[in-house]
């Protein structure tokens, strides 16, 4: 299986920290995102990374489907708990966090436009989205070691990978000083192999 991905990518990273976690070997293939000859839109009509191209030339997106996938390709390390509650519990988890990563994506890229263009509303609104989204996460892993049910699951996972993005591009928020009981998690969470072999790229 082959995965197209970039390094700083959150989403690419929770597939490839999943696959670590499994022990399930990916042959990764770095994309430059909007290049010209971009091997994507042939895998993924959306031109978004991360996609998983199978052994039999079927591709699979987005990370949360690719995610599912892995997770039940081998029943080691079983990241999506079986009991409904407790996944629902997981990938709700898992929403919040890709979509603080959607708000920290969105305020980044109009960051970058041209300074004439740009909409410093829309980054207040997105990095608000930020914020907020941290807030509800540090009360809600208040006095727990794990996200759900006392266990290593997907939804630390995909909060972690959140975490590291928002560390690489707006490190200024010093979300660690405002949200203690996240910051706790996160540090227990960068000391996992999976975590220190994928860290984004400064
Ligand atoms: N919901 C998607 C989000 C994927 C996504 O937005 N990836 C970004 C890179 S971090 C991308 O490919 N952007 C290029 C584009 O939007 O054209 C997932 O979880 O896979």
């Amino acid at each position: 299986m082959k995965l197209l991905y970039s390094p700083n990518s959150p989403y690419a990273r929770k597939v490839r920290i999943v696959a670590l976690e499994k022990h399930i070997d990916l042959v990764l293939q770095e994309v430059v995102l909007g290049a010209p000859d971009s091997p994507l839109k042939p895998h993924n009509p959306l031109g978004k990374i991360p996609v998983l191209i199978l052994d039999d030339g079927d591709s699979l997106y987005d990370s949360r489907v690719i995610v599912e996938y892995l997770d039940f390709h081998t029943p080691v390390a079983r990241l999506i708990p079986q009991d409904h509650n407790a996944r629902v519990s997981v990938r709700r988890w898992e929403a919040l966090a890709d979509g603080i990563s959607d708000a920290a994506i969105a305020a980044m890229l109009e960051g970058r436009r041209p300074p004439e263009q740009q909409s410093p509303a829309n980054i207040d609104k997105q990095l608000g989205k930020v914020m907020l989204g941290l807030e509800v996460m540090n009360l809600d892993i208040y006095k727990k070691k794990w996200c759900v049910n006392e266990t290593f699951s997907l939804a630390d996972i995909a909060v972690g990978c959140m975490l590291g993005y928002v560390d690489l591009r707006f490190k200024q928020l010093n979300w660690q000083d405002s949200y203690p009981n996240l910051a706790k998690h996160y540090s227990l969470l960068v000391k996992r192999p999976s975590f220190k072999q994928t860290m984004p790229a400064v």
